[in-house]
């Protein structure tokens, strides 16, 4: 089936600019339509009943609202993460590489500070630290370990888990892992 992808946008929103980021940085086509938000189109107002604002992006039919969850939709990390414990062989390993490049590229943006806004937990902490509850399922899954090529980032999770607030809400890893490996079982996903 083609993908069809549209997104409802202002030009001037910020929000917009969001979505429209990071569907260029993936390469995502997608059919732009400027709203007119005094006179709303009735996509929009289908597809956003509670807010009604824009961004909204609708792929294949089924609209995401809200901006940084629309980026977080396009955002590869999850994909590329779930490859860790459902695929094998050559498509595991270039997953582990593309995989190694983000987690790089992350390493580098938090550079030498504290937290990637500085020296605060902050948004950006927030919006990336959930991921690193599945780091030890792709360890395992992968056979690689993350702390070895990227330790600040591992410093950086150690740092957010030091924030009772953040640890107590976060799933324990080794749950996390317990869950992909119960998935396996029943998706029927077998690795050599
Ligand atoms: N939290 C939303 C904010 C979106 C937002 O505020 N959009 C504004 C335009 S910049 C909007 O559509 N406003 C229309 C309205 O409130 O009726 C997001 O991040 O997507
Ligand atoms: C409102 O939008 C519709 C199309 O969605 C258009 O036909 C109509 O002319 C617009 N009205 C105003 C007042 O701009």
């Amino acid at each position: 089936m083609a993908e069809k992808v549209i997104l409802l946008d202002l030009f001037a929103s910020m929000f917009g600019m969001r979505a429209r980021v990071a569907l260029a940085a993936k390469g995502v086509e997608y059919e732009y339509r400027e709203e007119d938000l005094r006179n709303k189109s009735q996509l929009l107002l289908e597809s956003n009943p509670i807010h009604k604002k824009i961004p909204v992006l609708i792929h294949n039919g089924k609209p995401v609202c809200e901006s940084l969850i629309i980026v977080e939709y396009i955002d590869e990390l999850y994909d590329v993460g779930r490859k860790m414990w459902t695929k094998n062989g050559e498509e595991l390993e270039a997953a582990k590489k593309e995989f190694a490049e983000i987690l790089k590229q992350l390493e580098s943006e938090l550079g030498d500070k504290a937290f990637f806004g500085g020296e605060r937990f902050g948004f950006l902490d927030v919006a990336l630290v959930t991921y690193s509850t599945w780091f030890h399922t792709y360890e395992k899954c992968g056979g690689f370990s993350i702390g070895e090529d990227c330790p600040k980032l591992i410093e950086w999770v150690r740092r957010c888990l030091d924030i009772d607030f953040v640890s107590e809400s976060l799933t324990d890893s080794a749950k996390v892992y317990d869950f992909a490996l119960m998935l396996r079982k029943v998706f029927g996903i077998h690795t050599s």
